[in-house]
């Protein structure tokens, strides 16, 4: 019965790719479910807005499976699906909405779920949330902690595991724009990852905010048969639940390689595949973008300036949820092998 379920499940690819192999992508006769762009706006990508620190430029990060595709809308949110596999995106423009970015979220989540629901892609794999202002005040609460508050209580309205179990994500912070989340849902339940070194983001103490970030370290994903993907979540200098190396951007990098280490090997113990941070593809977050070759270095002293992953990675300008960290990385890959349940 499982097997017979596997064999039907459509491969889901992913390629980093420049806009214009992007652009061709989209013109084929079975284009891209979605992509994510990071620097300027690319059409027809959800684009990461911000300056691209790495030599290769601005890249999509194409999402792909089976055709055929169908498209349509659900409250606020766009997406596309083949039946197994979904992408969505959602933007709201706040000057617009004229709301706080608590009850902005929640309504976000809330038509997020919607589009699960209707479209039968029930289970979400990865969240990539990007807020303007994310360190700013919002009116007496730190704006990414209102981000927090609306997506976890949007979670526990849909009866999503909004603690363990929760998919893998990022919160990037934005110099202007929309409120924007995108995000890849699919008919099976990911295998969540934690890392032993940091607490569960969703257990973090009330310090960090009323309600905790809503997001597993990594998710696994069975993406075809005998394939598993590794989506690893915004990863930085957190050891427990507190920032490490306040100030000392060398150091940061370090710890949050350390971290990403200690998620491949957690998610080693959950899977037969075999990850290698030297092969995975890497978005590196930067806040301050004269730091940007300092943390490269480290990062390529790590996997080698001639892998897969040095030669790979985006480097973009962009805030960090805490106001003390100075960089994030977040990767994905997708190894041969099988999940264990
Ligand atoms: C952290 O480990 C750093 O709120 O969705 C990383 C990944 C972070 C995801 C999120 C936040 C989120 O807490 C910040």
């Amino acid at each position: 019965m499982t097997v017979t379920l596997l064999h039907s499940l459509p491969a889901l690819r992913v390629a980093r790719l420049t806009p214009q192999a992007w652009s061709l992508a989209s013109a084929a006769p079975v284009p891209p479910l979605g992509g994510l762009g990071y620097g300027p706006l690319i059409d027809g990508a959800d684009t990461v807005r911000g300056r691209v620190l790495s030599a290769a430029g601005p890249m999509v990060d194409a999402w792909s499976s089976a055709g055929p595709l169908t498209q349509g809308q659900t409250g606020r949110v766009r997406w596309r699906h083949n039946g197994h596999w979904l992408y969505g995106a959602i933007e709201l423009d706040e000057a617009v909405e004229g709301k706080d970015l608590a009850t902005l979220s929640r309504q976000a989540y809330a038509d997020i779920f919607g589009t699960l629901k209707h479209t039968g892609c029930s289970h979400l794999q990865r969240l990539w949330n990007y807020l303007p202002g994310i360190n700013a005040d919002g009116g007496g609460l730190e704006r990414y902690r209102q981000f927090n508050a609306g997506r976890q209580i949007a979670f526990l309205d849909a009866g999503y595991a909004a603690f363990e179990g929760a998919p893998a994500a990022c919160a990037i912070g934005t110099r202007g724009g929309p409120f924007c989340v995108r995000f890849l849902a699919g008919t099976a339940p990911p295998v969540p990852v934690e890392n032993p070194r940091q607490v569960s983001a969703y257990h973090y103490p009330s310090t960090y905010g009323p309600r905790a970030p809503t997001f597993s370290r990594a998710a696994l994903v069975p993406v075809h048969t005998g394939q598993v993907a590794l989506l690893i979540s915004g990863t930085a200098s957190i050891v427990g639940h507190a920032s490490v190396h306040a100030g000392d951007v060398q150091a940061q990098t370090q710890e949050t390689i350390n971290n990403l280490q200690a998620v491949i090997a957690a998610a080693h113990e959950r899977c037969s595949a075999r990850f290698d941070l030297a092969r995975l593809e890497c978005i590196v977050y930067v806040r301050h973008a004269d730091h940007a070759p300092l943390i490269r270095a480290v990062f390529e002293a790590a996997v080698g300036a001639d892998s897969p992953a040095a030669r790979s990675a985006v480097y973009l300008e962009a805030d960090i949820c805490r106001a003390d960290l100075l960089v994030e990385i977040e990767a994905h890959g997708i190894a041969e092998g099988e999940v264990r349940a």
